[in-house]
């Protein structure tokens, strides 16, 4: 059993094969030609189903058998802003790069008369192969505030204090990230299921 990666960002293949160290992980661009999928869901979950089934969809028959698709769809929702970005936390600001998302996030604060608020963040995991069709989420408490502190992480860590910490998540090192994120605790539901299947050393029940 092999799993492919259905995601287009770096920073979450990284992340997530640091977290699911003993398995045989693949990115998306390693098996197939990259490919637009357009995430037309109104949930995390839903956009999680999208991207794996999207991927599974484009695997021949033979690698079918072998593979098992992982999606990941994530965000952070800021409580002063109305739970948005949201599912649309990777293009909250017109450029969508980390850096004017982060921007953007801050002046929304701001325009509220905010300098903080409490946020979380969301992971949904997808899984999709001949065994079916599966979804966890995790997620991740804490306050968004508007000064970047440290450089590790990507997306909208520099802005975000955990629950229990002092420092942001980019202040914090990858290690401690993966031990309390909202992809973490999503993994380790989907670990459970992904250990079976090794051990059958199949791709269905
Ligand atoms: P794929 O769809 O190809 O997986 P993406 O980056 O577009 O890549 P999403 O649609 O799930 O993925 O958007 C996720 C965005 O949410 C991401 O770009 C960040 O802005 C934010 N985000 C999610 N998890 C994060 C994390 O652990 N740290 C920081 N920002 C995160």
């Amino acid at each position: 059993m092999k799993i492919i990666l259905a995601t287009s960002n770096k920073h979450k293949v990284e992340e997530i094969k640091s977290i699911l160290k003993d398995f045989e992980i693949y990115a998306f661009d390693e098996v197939l030609r990259p490919f637009e999928i357009e995430e037309k869901g109104n949930s995390f979950k839903e956009n999680a189903l999208i991207k794996a089934r999207a991927v599974f969809n484009a695997l021949s028959q033979d690698q079918k058998k072998d593979f098992i698709v992982l999606s990941d769809d994530s965000g952070i929702c800021v409580d002063v802003l109305g739970l948005k970005p949201g599912i649309y936390s990777a293009r909250f600001s017109i450029k969508g790069d980390d850096q004017s998302n982060r921007n953007k996030l801050i002046e929304e604060m701001a325009k509220k008369g905010y300098k903080q608020s409490k946020a979380h963040y969301v992971a949904a995991i997808a899984l999709v192969g001949l065994m079916g069709e599966l979804s966890m989420h995790g997620t991740m408490h804490g306050h968004v505030i508007n000064t970047q502190r440290g450089q590790n992480g990507f997306g909208y860590d520099a802005i975000f204090i955990p629950k229990g910490f002092n420092e942001t998540l980019a202040q914090l090192s990858t290690e401690q990230k993966n031990n309390i994120s909202h992809r973490f605790k999503a993994l380790k539901l989907a670990k459970i299921l992904l250990k079976v299947l090794k051990k059958q050393n199949n791709t269905r029940f």
